[in-house]
């Protein structure tokens, strides 16, 4: 009966992360699904993002998090448009409320969308929002096994970014296992190894993106 449940709720979900594809494929915009755990970068990973892609593509964020606004406020200080969600409770974010968020938000001339989901390395890997692309990050603190223990993300991201490359002389990180693990669950995943602290390997995926947005 439970699965039956569940299987209504993603069913409802995709609906709605369908009627978001069709709202930007109307005004030509692409949009990101960026997932991590709590802390590994991602509002540092945007900040780097807005601040590569400046006066070449115009950008919009849509910020969730169980509470709060503190990363919304960081980007808007950049005048950047940005809208807050808060999930109250809730470890993921879902189509509706993206659809919400993308109704209230001027999204004239916009030609990228980055949604930062809420922290976790699980529940977020398991809802469309109707993103053209999901891009997770690692961060090096949190260990290289973790494609091990969090499979699902892992295996159903487009773009794995190890963040955080900075730290790795303070750590037992190996980079040679993370790729082979990632790479065995995920053939065709892209891996940018960067640092959002020093801006080490930004440029590689600001290229990378700026020719996803350019080509769709
Ligand atoms: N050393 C180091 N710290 C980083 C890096 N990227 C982010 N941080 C720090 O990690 C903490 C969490 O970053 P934040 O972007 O807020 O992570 P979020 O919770 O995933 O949005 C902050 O103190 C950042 O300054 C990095 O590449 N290297
Ligand atoms: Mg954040």
């Amino acid at each position: 009966m439970e699965i039956e449940v569940l299987e209504g709720v993603f069913d409802a979900n995709e609906i709605i992360a369908k009627e978001n594809r069709t709202l930007l494929d109307g005004r030509g915009a692409f949009m990101v699904n960026l997932m991590a755990s709590p802390g590994a970068g991602k509002t540092s990973f945007i900040m780097r993002t807005l601040e590569g892609i400046s006066g070449e593509i115009k950008p919009a964020v849509i910020e969730g998090d169980i509470a709060g606004k503190v990363d919304s406020e960081r980007i808007a200080e950049i005048g950047v448009a940005a809208i807050q969600i808060n999930t109250g409770g809730s470890c993921h974010l879902e189509a509706r409320q993206v659809n919400t968020a993308l109704n209230h938000l001027d999204l004239d001339g916009v030609q990228l969308v980055i949604i930062e989901n809420v922290g976790n390395l699980v529940c977020p890997a398991e809802f469309k929002l109707g993103e053209d692309l999901k891009v997770m990050i690692l961060s090096v603190a949190e260990g290289h096994d973790k494609p091990l223990k969090y499979p699902l993300m892992f295996s159903e991201s487009d773009v794995l970014i190890v963040n955080k490359i900075d730290l790795i002389p303070h750590t037992d990180f190996d980079m040679a296992f993370l790729e082979d693990t990632v790479r065995k669950m995920n053939p065709s995943v892209e891996i940018f190894k960067i640092s959002c602290r020093t801006g080490v390997g930004v440029d590689a995926w600001i290229d990378w993106l700026k020719n996803r947005v350019k080509a769709s």
